[in-house]
Parts: structure tokens; sequence; C-alpha cells
């Protein structure tokens, strides 16, 4: 019987997500890869799965049958879930909450908040019967410190972390362990998808700046799979070097 620990990854399909599959493949795990394209899970499947055995599920978090099929149709030798990384997620709009667009309130919360809920409430169940697990939910500063125009956004992400914490405390007896890792400035395609394909205001986030990379946040995501059974890393912030809040960065020009 394999040794590997299975680890389901939602958001798999591009930035932190990716980047986590990518290393945790190189480190002794086994992949369940979420995401909404197809067509990226079926590329990064045929790549990693020449050093690890990956499966992918292609779902859209926010429709709760569909999280529901997915998960339930995993085979036996995938529904044993170790770690689960909810990580998917984006912010949609960056506006005061006077003229915010609603549709993007509702992607938010809908994907941010009970995303995370859906998919979490489907192999909890497992890991408790198991009394055995560790979930990973990714937050942000914005789950911290509110800023101008973050509004919802921000409170999608301080819901994951009130979540989180509610997580940690219903599991405590179980065995279960529960982080959260919460970035500050992560280029990858969050901006892009923030401002709905605008690129070059995408750009304007990073500018002048080293921002953080997805790879930087699958480092922290292994340290903390791989500490002692005794030890689990509960509540970690990172920033770039050049941020220091969510509203303070020193950009040279
Ligand atoms: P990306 O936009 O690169 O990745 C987002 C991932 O979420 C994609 O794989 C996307 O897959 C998935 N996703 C989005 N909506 C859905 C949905 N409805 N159903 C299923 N999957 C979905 O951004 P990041 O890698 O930066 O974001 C990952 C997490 O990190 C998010 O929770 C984000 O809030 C958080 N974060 C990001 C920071 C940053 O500065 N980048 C900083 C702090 C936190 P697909 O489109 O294929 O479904
Ligand atoms: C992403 C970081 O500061 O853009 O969660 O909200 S920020």
């Amino acid at each position: 019987m394999s040794s590997k620990k299975i680890v389901l990854i939602t958001g798999a399909t591009s930035g932190i997500g990716e980047a986590t599959a990518k290393l945790l493949a190189n480190n002794n795990f086994k992949l369940i890869l979420c995401g909404r394209r197809k067509d990226r899970l079926d590329v990064l499947k045929e790549k990693l799965s020449k050093v690890t055995d990956v499966t992918t599920l292609s779902f859209d978090v926010r429709d709760k049958a569909a999280v529901c099929k997915a998960i339930t149709s995993l085979g036996k030798d995938w529904k044993n879930i170790d770690v689960l990384l909810n990580n998917a997620g984006n912010a949609h709009g960056l506006d005061p909450i006077q003229s915010g667009n609603t549709d993007d309130w509702d992607a938010m919360m809908d994907i941010n908040v009970k995303g995370l809920l859906y998919v979490s409430r489907e192999i909890l169940p497992g890991m408790v019967e198991r009394k055995s697990g560790h979930v990973i939910n990714i937050g942000s500063i914005a789950g911290k410190e509110v800023y101008p125009n973050g509004n919802v956004y921000s409170a999608s992400k301080f819901a994951v972390d009130a979540l989180t914490k509610g997580m940690r405390l219903d599991l405590n007896a179980y065995g279960i362990k529960v982080t959260a890792i919460h970035p500050g400035l992560v280029e990858t395609e969050f901006s892009l998808v923030r401002f709905k394909g605008d690129a070059d205001r995408a750009d304007t986030i990073y500018k002048g700046i080293q921002p953080l990379e997805g790879n930087d946040i699958a480092d922290i995501i292994l340290f903390a799979l791989t500490r002692p059974a005794h030890v689990v890393v509960a509540d970690l912030v990172v920033f770039p070097t050049a941020q220091a809040s969510a509203t303070i960065v020193n950009r040279k020009s």
C-alpha cells in the first residue's frame, strides 16, 4: 500500500494552487487537482503523473450539487483524503461599497466563503471518522485588515479567518490539524481576475516591488504539511519584504 498522503487542492489550475500541486508532487504526495478549467487540469495531470499519482475533478465550488457529485465520484484509492487545501478563490472588482457591483459581491461570497464550506462539508466527515487529517485554508491579509475598496473581498476573507478558527475548535477532538495562511501581494492571475482581464491595471498592483510568487506560498504549505504530528502551524501571515500592511507598500518608482 502506498504511504503517500492524499491532498485535494481546490484552485489548482493557476497561481498558488498550481505551484503547490507541482511542489507537493515532488514531495511524496498524491494529488486530487480541482478547478473549473478542465483543459488546464488535463495538462497538469499529464505533467505531474510522471512523478506521482494524480486525479482531477472539474467543478465550480459555487455549485453545491456539483461539489458533492465530484467528491463522491472518487474511487476507493482516492477517498481517504489526508489534506484539504481550500485555495480556490478570487477578488472580483475593487469598488467603493456604495457603487459595488452586486454580481461581484455574489461571486466573492459564493466562491470564497460558501464554496470553501461546500468542499469542506464533503471531506471533513471522513477525516473525523478516521481521526486524522489536515485542513489548510488560504485566507489573505485582506482577512486581517480592511483596505479602501476592498470591502466585500475583505468580508469574504474575514469569514475564511472565522471559519478556520471554528474548524480548529470543532475538529480539535479528532486530532485534525487546521492551518490558515494569509498572504499579502502574490503575483498570480488574481489581479487579472479582479480587474476582469485588464492586464495593464493588474500589472500596476505589482509595479515597483518584488511580489511573492505562487512558489513562495507553496513552500510554506509544504512546511506546514511536514511538521511532526504534534505540531500545527495555526495562523500565518506572509508578505513580500516590500509590504508592511494591506496598504503600506514600499514601491521603487
Ligand atoms: P488565481 O486567480 O491565479 O487562482 C485562483 C484559482 O481559484 C484558480 O485555480 C481558479 O480555477 C480557482 N477558482 C476560482 N473561482 C472558482 C470557482 N468558482 N470554482 C472552482 N475554482 C475556482 O489566484 P491565486 O492563486 O492568487 O488565488 C488563490 C487563493 O489565494 C485565493 O483564495 C485568493 O483569494 C488567495 N490570495 C491571493 C493573494 C494574491 O495576492 N494573489 C493574496 C492573498 C490571498 P478555475 O478558474 O479553473 O476554476
Ligand atoms: C489578496 C491580497 O491585498 O490584494 O488577497 O487583497 S490583496
